[in-house]
């Protein structure tokens, strides 16, 4: 039996809405190239897709997700994504503002999290289809451990509920 194997898989949302060093799609494949970098196993990642931005951004994202195992702490992936943004040139802005790139944890083998800085599931995860469309392609079957529903379930609901351009990608 392989006791190094790490036991904790993540489901991490990415996205970019501001050119820096290439086109955010770029933006996206290159972060989840310095994740895998940074010791993250990449067990599956989504197409990237573009969406228009839920807010006061003013350009379109490139969005997509990607299942991660590693043996960090919930905290402790939290600073990476977050040294890998700041790595990017992420500056901190205006909430929701247009950005370089956009790391969040959404979801854990670990079920709920909740300290000062950081909830698991991602609070927002059931309102967002530019979250759940990504994850349904990597994990439709993943269940949320506070309602019970898979992302599946919560990517139809929200589609018929809100629906939005897709975007050339999600037709
Ligand atoms: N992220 C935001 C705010 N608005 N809109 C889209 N389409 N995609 C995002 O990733 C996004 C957003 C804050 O992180
Ligand atoms: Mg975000
Ligand atoms: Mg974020």
């Amino acid at each position: 039996m392989d006791t190094s194997a790490a036991t904790t898989r993540y489901l991490i949302g990415l996205g970019s809405n501001r050119y820096r060093g290439g086109p955010p799609r770029r933006t996206i494949d290159r972060a989840i190239d310095a994740l895998a970098a940074r010791g993250l196993e990449i067990v599956r990642r989504s197409s990237v897709v573009t969406t228009p931005p839920l807010g006061p951004g003013t350009r379109h994202y490139a969005n997509a997700a990607i299942l991660a195992q590693t043996d960090l702490s919930p905290p402790d992936l939290l600073a990476l994504c977050q040294a890998i943004e700041a790595a990017f040139g992420r500056r901190s802005g205006r909430r929701w503002g247009d950005r370089i790139l956009d790391l969040d944890l959404l979801l854990w083998s670990g079920g709920c999290w909740a300290d000062h800085t950081l909830t698991l599931p991602h609070p927002a995860l059931a309102m967002r289809d530019f979250v759940l469309g990504p994850l349904g392609e990597i994990a439709p079957g993943w269940r949320h451990p506070v309602s019970g529903r898979t992302i599946r379930q919560l990517d139809y609901h929200v589609r018929r509920n809100m629906p939005v351009d897709r975007g050339p990608n999600r037709p």
